[in-house]
């Protein structure tokens, strides 16, 4: 039996390069590939940076689709098909919008593959699969298998999970929305003993919220000490709260920390859901804090609510060159399906496309919604003006130097300007690249 395995690129290669700062190792697939039986034989494409084989034979085709790449995943699901084989797909997309993807799959599991990947697997082998499967955010005790990336390049970085979700409930989150406002922490057994198998160089810990349960990071960050790695992670600003966090995590190896500020406007962070963020007290405190502790920061922001106009994004790229970030992103509100923001701008009938991300010819960047105070062409400029200054040649130097006399670390000033120069290129390679697309040469023969 034979199980093929892809993960779609965003929108029409044209066979031009993927986005470098993108090609991550997919943690997804090797997680898949664990819990699959070593009889069952797994093929992989990376459609991202391989092109797939259509005429390859296999008992089922597993399509993981996340809304950026829906489009092309669909495009992919229904070739397969015309060549009669079966198309299961799971991931974000799938969960959001079951009916949608239920016109180009057979199969669809909603929500984690743990519980649910052996029933599956019996299921297809005894000719008897059902349309749908409900997962649950469970961890398994397998370890993410990644023989599966085997002749594949990705960047020198880890992906490994500490846990999953996140109990917060931000109107424009994904994440709130896939795991219903909860968070399930990892054993952290598991954990260390992923690190050990994998030895990575960096580690990039993919929650989306890793100090959700502080006394669980807590209890990690003392296990990561004797293992002496770099690591970096996303959370909110409430780490700077807990300067005994702090301190373990950067003994731990946390070198950096990417926190959503999202708006510098109370009124937004309200609208959002995320006032806590300006209730923790005086940011530039707590920012000081982190950067006190040796850990740099990765600020995002996030422009496109009803209080934001263009005064506002003066005030954020200041605050931004302020604090000499690591790095930032200013990116637009995007209404991700099955979200509160997306119900939101459905029912004030904002929306300029249902379904922007089937939208022919929707490009990254661009906005699929009316802004409250600004035309979405402005929304979509205001942003790309405000990441050419944050990586204008002068700023990269001036935060460099900062972030130098900040940690004396000459292997972090390395990756600081090599990261920072490519995100400065893919300010303007990112911008209209297709995601909503037609066919191309990769898909259409
Ligand atoms: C690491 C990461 C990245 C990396 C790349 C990762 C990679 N694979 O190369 C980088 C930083 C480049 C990135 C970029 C982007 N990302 Co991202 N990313 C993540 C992150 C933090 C971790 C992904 C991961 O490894 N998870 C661990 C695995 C094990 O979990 P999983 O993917 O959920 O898989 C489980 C289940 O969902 C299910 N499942 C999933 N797929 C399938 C398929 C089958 C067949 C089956 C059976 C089951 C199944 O089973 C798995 C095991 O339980 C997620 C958030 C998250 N925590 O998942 C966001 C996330 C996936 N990203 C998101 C977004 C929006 C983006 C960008 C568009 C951001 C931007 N504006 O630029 C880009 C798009 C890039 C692209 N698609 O090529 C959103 C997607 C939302 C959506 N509705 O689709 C997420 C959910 C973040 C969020 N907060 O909303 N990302
Ligand atoms: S804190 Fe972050 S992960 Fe949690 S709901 Fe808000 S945006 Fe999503």
């Amino acid at each position: 039996m034979r199980i093929l395995f892809i993960l779609p690129a965003i929108g029409k290669k044209n066979n031009k390069k993927y986005i470098g700062t993108w090609k991550m190792e997919p943690l997804t697939i090797a997680t898949l590939k664990a819990l699959t039986p070593n009889d069952i034989e797994t093929i992989f494409y990376d459609d991202r940076i391989e092109n797939i084989n259509y005429d390859i034979q296999a008992d089922i085709v597993a399509i993981s689709v996340e809304t950026y790449t829906s489009h092309r995943a669909y495009l992919i699901a229904d070739k397969f098909r015309s060549k009669g084989l079966k198309v299961l797909m799971g991931g974000y997309h799938v969960k959001a919008v079951p009916e949608e993807a239920k016109e180009h799959a057979d199969v669809l599991i909603l929500g984690n593959a743990e519980n649910v990947w052996n029933i599956v697997i019996e299921d297809l082998k005894n000719n008897n699969l059902k349309e749908k499967y409900i997962g649950k955010p469970e961890f398994s005790d397998k370890l993410p298998d990644r023989s599966i990336f085997k002749n594949k390049k990705y960047l020198p970085i880890s992906l490994i999970e500490t846990g999953r979700g996140c109990p917060n409930n931000c109107e424009f989150c994904s994440i709130a929305s896939y795991y219903e406002n909860t968070y399930h922490a990892r054993k952290i057994e598991q954990i260390i003993a992923e690190i050990k198998q994998t030895k990575p160089k960096m580690i990039f810990f993919v929650d989306d919220n890793i100090c959700a349960n502080k006394k669980h990071l807590k209890e990690l960050c003392k296990a990561l000490i004797p293992l002496k790695i770099n690591w970096t992670s996303q959370a909110t600003l409430t780490v700077a709260e807990d300067e005994e966090l702090l301190e373990l995590m950067a003994k731990s190896g946390c070198k950096n920390i990417l926190i959503g500020f999202e708006s510098m406007d109370e009124r937004n962070l309200d609208q959002m859901n995320k006032s806590w963020n300006y209730k923790l007290g005086e940011t530039d405190e707590l920012i000081k804090r982190i950067h006190k502790a040796g850990i740099s920061i990765y600020a995002t922001f996030l422009f496109g609510f009803d209080f934001d106009n263009p005064q506002n994004f003066r005030r954020t790229i200041d605050f931004a060159l302020k604090h000499k970030f690591f790095f930032a992103a200013f990116n637009h509100l995007l209404p991700f399906p099955d979200t509160k923001l997306y119900q939101r701008l459905k029912n004030t009938k904002r929306l300029l496309y249902d379904k922007w991300w089937l939208q022919e010819n929707y490009n990254y960047g661009a906005i699929p919604y009316v802004p409250a105070q600004m035309s979405p062409e402005n929304l979509r400029n205001f942003c790309a003006e405000a990441r050419r200054e944050f990586f204008s040649i002068k700023n990269i130097i001036k935060r460099g130097i900062a972030q130098f006399i900040r940690n004396k670390n000459l292997y972090l000033l390395l990756i600081f300007f090599s990261q920072n120069l490519n995100l400065r290129r893919e300010v303007d390679e990112k911008l209209n690249l297709p995601v909503g697309c037609g066919l191309d040469d990769t898909i259409s023969k």
